[in-house]
């Protein structure tokens, strides 16, 4: 896999940072953290991300607290960011829908969950 080209990087790159999508500092790499309604939502989605990463060949880093799914997307074989990176990204908002984002990666506390009810 070749890394974006400069070209690429300049056409491509800003609409997907313009949906949430933020550059990483010290690493070629993009990070979103999405905060669902809680943890089945969460899980649903990193299955409805899973076939669709394989199919890529291409695999995020990402972690999931309870509601909360933080990703990052890079290209281990070239050590950056490649197209591979941006069409991922752009499969996992589309199944992410309105589903909003997360400043910080805490999960609901209990009192927000209780707040709910
Ligand atoms: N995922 C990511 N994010 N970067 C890669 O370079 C990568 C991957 N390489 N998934 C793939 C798997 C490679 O290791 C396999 C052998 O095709």
């Amino acid at each position: 896999m070749t890394p974006l080209s400069p070209q690429a990087r300049a056409r491509d790159l800003p609409g997907v940072l313009a949906t949430g999508w933020a550059l990483l500092d010290g690493r070629d790499a993009i990070r979103k953290v999405w905060r669902f309604a809680d943890f089945a939502a969460a899980w649903g989605f990193m299955c409805r991300v899973a076939p669709i990463a394989e199919r890529l060949d291409h695999h995020p880093e990402w972690t999931n607290r309870y509601n909360i799914v933080e990703v990052t997307l890079i290209t281990h074989d070239c050590g950056g960011l490649s197209d591979l990176d941006l069409a991922l990204a752009q499969e996992m908002d589309r199944l992410a829908g309105d589903t909003p984002l997360a400043a910080a990666s805490a999960p609901t506390s209990c009192e927000e969950r209780a707040a709910r009810r």
